[in-house]
């Protein structure tokens, strides 16, 4: 019993069937009408066979009087109030549910997803699709000089100006302290390249001002091509790679690296790889 009771809440909660006050009330309802008549029928025909078998100790005109008036009454009142309760707690227990799962998959500094949603989206996506690797340039500095605080507006700076680059055609994270990644699906590479350049020049062109003065930043970047159902670890590793070549060919540059686990054809055709 209080498996199966356990097994309905659980059922309930991913259903969505309580997702608003709305819903509780609406289901509630529904149920206590239901629980009300069938008491009602239970309470008329146990009577009826009751006299039947003469062992209805007082009048059935009087009983079937009585529990028309009050088995209905009674029994939507107790349905709807339990019904009600439990409905409200898994209600509650959905929202907290959803708000953890939602925190869960946010980096709280920025807003954007974090490293665990950004690989999971990455993973499900089965279409053709593209990752860049960004990492702001001598981060260590900007801490040094202008402070964590200043250090952390920085980042949320970039975050921001990812967001407004790539909007909502592609997925932007933070997965390291002072590192992003983005991926798209079903874009051509040559516009993923271009947004990706984009995003280096406007992040570039950004003041972040302190009390010590404005400062601004780079960022260095690697961009990865890959297959449908190719996970994020091989990919990562070759943006990574392009970062690398980013990193020591001066900085504040996007490296590509064109070729995928299938796709050395991409290479003899003569475009630059990390
Ligand atoms: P490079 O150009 O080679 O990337 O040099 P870098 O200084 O950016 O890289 P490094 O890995 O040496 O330093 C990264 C720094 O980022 C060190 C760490 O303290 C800082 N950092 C990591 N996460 C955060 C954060 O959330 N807030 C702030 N303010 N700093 C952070
Ligand atoms: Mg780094
Ligand atoms: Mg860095």
């Amino acid at each position: 019993m209080v498996g199966m009771t356990r097994n309905w809440i659980i059922r309930q909660l991913s259903l969505g069937e309580f997702d608003s006050h709305r819903d509780v009330w609406r289901k509630s309802t529904v149920m206590a009408v239901k629980i009300g008549l069938l008491a009602y029928v239970i309470d008329v025909v146990s009577h009826i066979m009751l006299d039947a078998f003469g062992l209805l100790p007082y009048s059935l005109v009087s009983s079937l009087i009585i529990a028309t008036v009050l088995t209905p009454a009674l029994g939507f009142s107790l349905a709807l109030t339990s019904y009600m309760v439990i409905g409200f707690a898994i209600h509650d227990l959905g929202v907290s549910r959803n708000e953890l799962e939602r925190l869960s998959r946010t980096d709280t500094l920025t807003g954007l997803s974090n490293r665990r949603a950004f690989l999971e989206q990455f993973d499900r996506c089965d279409r053709d699709k593209a990752m860049l690797v960004l990492d702001i340039d001598h981060f260590k500095t900007v801490n040094d000089t202008y402070g964590h605080l200043a250090g952390d507006e920085a980042i949320v700076r970039v975050a921001a100006m990812l967001l407004k680059v790539f909007s909502d055609r592609c997925v932007c994270a933070r997965i390291g302290g002072e590192e992003f990644a983005v991926f798209c699906q079903d874009m051509a590479f040559a516009e993923f390249a271009a947004l990706g350049e984009l995003s280096r020049r406007k992040i570039a062109a950004m003041r972040i001002a302190t009390k010590d003065g404005e400062f601004s930043i780079t960022v260095s970047g690697g961009m990865a091509r890959a297959l449908p159902h190719e996970e994020f670890g091989a990919v990562f590793s070759r943006a990574d790679k392009a970062l690398y070549a980013a990193k020591s060919g001066g900085r504040d540059r996007i490296r590509f690296h064109y070729e995928t686990r299938d796709q050395a054809g991409d290479k003899a055709s003569g475009r630059q790889t990390a």
